[in-house]
């Protein structure tokens, strides 16, 4: 069987990360696409060259020919700006709008059956632009926030309990942002729900609403920390994930950016929920019920996501 050809739009510091995961995983041969086709090369290069230390193999090229991404199973798209300190996620709009309407257009043009993963922020808007602009079916275009964002959700939890991170789960919904809404009583300890451990003495209510805060400004904590660019590591972790489900068909339920059709109650958005991800794409939207106060958060997501989609509409419509 021949290896899954996944290709990587933007060579930054997301993209390095992925192709050096996808080596390691050997999830398949890599095209690290960016405007600064030298870097991209260099890259590739240089983790080809791990390959023989790491016992994987994986042909890894870097281009800024968008013709090398013929073909693609899956793209993860990355290329555009990242925050610096003191800026929201929507002050890249400007920017990375286009950047999206770009790659868009190689995309339809060159792989237009692949699984598309968008990260570029402002996600769900980014992700908007993406399905427009290629022209791809909505079930193949998603976007990577839920997974990184319960994955930070699982560890300031994992650390407030002392236990592995193994055996917490955690549930997000809602935009990627500031609007984010972390549900505890779907978040868990080997199946005990949060509001359980704080009924058992594990923790106190005002530590978790801590924690949920500390959540919701994951993305911002470390851009601050970093004072030049923003999270990679844990963001390209997240989106091998979800790659990795759909290209070996495993059917893993994952909080992602996904096309919502009257699925709580919102129709025609892009935002975050939970889906099934197969070898059909997002095979199936996970609609559970929320609360008065969960649907208040979540609805107030939505008008936020659905704010910059109109924003980014004025920019590339
Ligand atoms: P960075 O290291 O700057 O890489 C971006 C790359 O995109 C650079 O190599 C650019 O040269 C390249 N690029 C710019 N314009 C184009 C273009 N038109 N075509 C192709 N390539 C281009 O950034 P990064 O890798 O750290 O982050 C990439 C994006 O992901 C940013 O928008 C971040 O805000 C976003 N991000 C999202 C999350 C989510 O959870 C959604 C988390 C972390 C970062």
């Amino acid at each position: 069987m021949a290896r899954n050809k996944i290709a990587l739009i933007g060579a930054g510091n997301i993209g390095g990360t992925l192709a050096h995961l996808i080596g390691l995983k050997e999830l398949g041969d890599v095209v690290l696409f960016d405007i600064f086709g030298g870097v991209a090369a260099g890259k590739a290069l240089d983790i080809m060259q791990s390959g023989p230390v790491d016992g994987f193999d994986a042909n890894m090229v870097g281009t800024s020919d968008y013709a090398a991404i013929a073909g693609s199973d899956v793209v993860i798209v990355t290329a555009g700006f990242p925050r610096t300190p003191g800026m929201s996620r929507d002050d890249l709009i400007g920017k990375n709008a286009g950047v999206i309407a770009q790659v868009a257009e190689g995309i339809r043009t060159h792989c237009p059956d692949a699984f598309v993963i968008v990260i570029t922020n402002p996600l769900d808007a980014m992700v908007w632009v993406m399905r427009e602009k290629s022209g791809l079916p909505h079930h193949k275009v998603v976007g990577m926030a839920g997974v990184l964002d319960s994955a930070r959700f699982r560890l300031f939890l994992a650390q407030e309990f002392n236990v592995s991170v193994e055996d917490v789960t955690a549930f997000v919904l809602g935009g990627h942002g500031d609007t984010m809404v972390p549900l505890t009583r779907y978040s868990t300890v080997a199946g005990i729900p949060v509001p359980d451990l704080v009924k058992m003495g594990w923790t106190t209510q005002a530590k978790v609403d801590a924690i949920v805060q500390r959540t919701a400004n994951g993305g911002g904590e470390i851009v601050k920390l970093l004072e030049k660019g923003s999270a990679f590591y844990a963001p390209a972790a997240s989106a091998i994930a979800m790659a990795e489900s759909y290209l070996k068909d495993k059917k893993r339920v994952l909080p992602c950016a996904a096309w919502l059709t009257g699925q709580y109650g919102i129709r025609d958005l892009y935002v975050g929920v939970p889906v099934v991800i197969g070898a059909g794409g997002v095979e199936r939207i996970v609609e559970i019920r929320l609360d008065a106060a969960e649907k208040a958060a979540f609805e107030k997501s939505c008008a936020a996501v659905r704010e910059l989609v109109e924003a980014a509409k004025r920019l590339v419509g």
